[in-house]
């Protein structure tokens, strides 16, 4: 049997919750305004809102939001791919809403933790100050407690905003799932029905080199998994991160071999998160507080596994290294999905609305309670993505254009009939025209967010890359 920690979801009703919205706030009006006018204001709008707050007690619900760090978009077996074990999760994603279009905005250095997370803290993008902003603006944590939010994250130290975390009533390393979990746990004991609660498992896994406890590893054969769509043993050309650490944690040329090992090790950590989420979910349920918690699933940045000859994030195909898992779910919020574009800087400005607190102006992210709710189809219509100076990315609904300033190299792929980018349209001439008109349009998204990379270089790289020599016995 796996030794999962299994839990069970239900409704009060079986039926999706009506929308959470703001507490009607017609106190100042007893001011200024005759008895009886105010009682059929207050009237009207207790009455809208014993409709639209979430079922549970009209309190503001909780907040749970589940940060994964490197977890690929169909990370979970909900999620797309049914070589992961992940029980939990999975009952959470079969009722929340889904954003299959997720991206990071980008990363001016290796380390892509670092400014996604600011950008998910700050809802700013990366050219205000690699993602930390002007200062100016109201950062998440700090907006949860203006809201009265008994706040804690516990999660990844290190290659983290920290300073923007100091807000948090208990901002804690929890290490991995299991002290992170018990970290919230304890949380819950304690706040539980006293104030409306912000809990941010902030997770380690499922990132290199992918711990678990020992349970979790016999799960996987490597020799039975998946092997991705788009796998090439090698990257085709120079990207202009070729050997970085994450790409050279699984020896060149890929093989079926080096990637199934490195699958069997991902999906461990993914199972033993997995699990230890399980714990948190029915410390709500023990706690009375589930079903007035909304939770967010999401990853801090995405990550190539085989794909496309490539084993890190340090890329901005679809399928790369900028793609992440979001997913929203809880009272008022139905299950469904989306293609509509995302940022995953927009968690903040969403949950804002989604509990009707207000969202912070100055913000670049944007709310996609609008997508949620049903009332728009789409917040924006193209996603920018960058990668240092090496890489810089802009797709449609239907377009995903790349393009590499140093090589001056463009690839061009049909995402609505080439899901996984296995035909590059670039150099096909019945496509010059989309390829010129998207680099037009790099252009004004760049001039719009201050970026100041050119897209052609002068004096252009060598484009041709072989793989250094094997890495010594011992290592990966
Ligand atoms: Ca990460």
């Amino acid at each position: 049997m796996p030794p999962f920690f299994q839990i069970e979801i239900s409704r009060q009703d079986g039926s999706p919750d009506p929308a959470p919205r703001p507490a009607a706030g017609s106190s100042r009006l007893v001011r200024w305004l005759p008895l009886a006018v105010f009682c059929l204001v207050h009237l009207t709008t207790s009455l809208t809102a014993a409709q639209d707050q979430p079922a549970a007690s009209g309190k503001k619900p909780n907040v749970l939001f589940l940060l994964a760090d490197d977890l690929r978009p169909d990370g979970l077996a909900a999620l797309g791919n049914p070589d992961i074990k992940s029980p939990n999760l999975d009952q959470l994603v079969n009722r929340g809403f889904i954003f299959k279009n997720a991206y990071i905005f980008g990363a001016h250095i290796g380390s892509v933790c670092l400014p996604s997370r600011t950008m998910l803290y700050t809802g700013c993008h990366l050219f205000r100050k690699n993602g930390y902003g002007d200062g100016t603006t109201t950062t998440f944590p700090v907006a949860m407690k203006d809201a009265g939010y008994a706040t804690i994250r516990s999660g990844k130290f290190g290659a983290n905003p920290n300073d923007l975390c100091k807000p948090f009533d208990v901002n804690v390393n929890g290490y991995n799932s299991e002290t992170n979990a018990n970290n919230i746990i304890a949380f819950i004991r304690e706040h539980a029905g006293k104030a409306p609660m912000f809990l941010h498992m902030a997770s380690n896994e499922p990132h290199d080199p992918q711990f678990a406890t020992p349970e979790y590893y016999p799960l996987y054969q490597a020799e039975k998994l998946a092997m991705p769509a788009n796998f090439l043993p090698l990257h085709p050309f120079d990207n202009g991160e070729m050997t970085i650490r994450d790409e050279a944690t699984v020896a060149w040329p890929r093989t079926r071999e080096n990637i199934t090992a490195k699958l069997a090790r991902y999906y461990a950590s993914i199972s033993y998160w997995d699990a230890h989420v399980g714990r948190i979910i029915q410390a709500l349920k023990d706690a009375g507080q589930y079903d007035n918690t909304i939770i967010i699933i999401a990853g801090d940045n995405g990550l190539s596994l085989g794909e496309q000859g490539l084993t890190g994030k340090q890329n901005v195909y679809h399928n790369g290294g900028m793609h992440v898992p979001l997913v929203f779910l809880g009272p008022g919020i139905p299950a469904g999905k989306t293609d509509a574009l995302a940022y995953l800087m927009d968690v903040f400005p969403t949950v804002c609305d989604l509990l009707g607190t207000g969202i912070p102006k100055g913000l670049d992210a944007k709310s996609l309670a609008p997508v949620i709710m049903g009332k728009a189809s789409k917040v924006r219509d193209t996603a920018f993505t960058c990668y240092t100076d090496v890489q810089r990315s802009l797709r449609d609904e239907r377009w995903q254009f790349i393009r590499y300033p140093k090589i001056n190299r463009s690839q061009l792929f049909d995402l609505q009939n080439d899901p996984h980018e296995l035909k590059d349209l670039a150099n096909d001439p019945s496509q010059a025209g989309k390829v010129a008109e998207f680099m037009t349009r790099l252009a004004m998204e760049q001039k719009e967010y201050g970026d100041t990379c050119l897209l052609t270089s002068a004096n252009p790289a060598d484009s041709k890359w072989s793989p250094p020599p094997p890495a010594p016995a011992g290592t990966k």
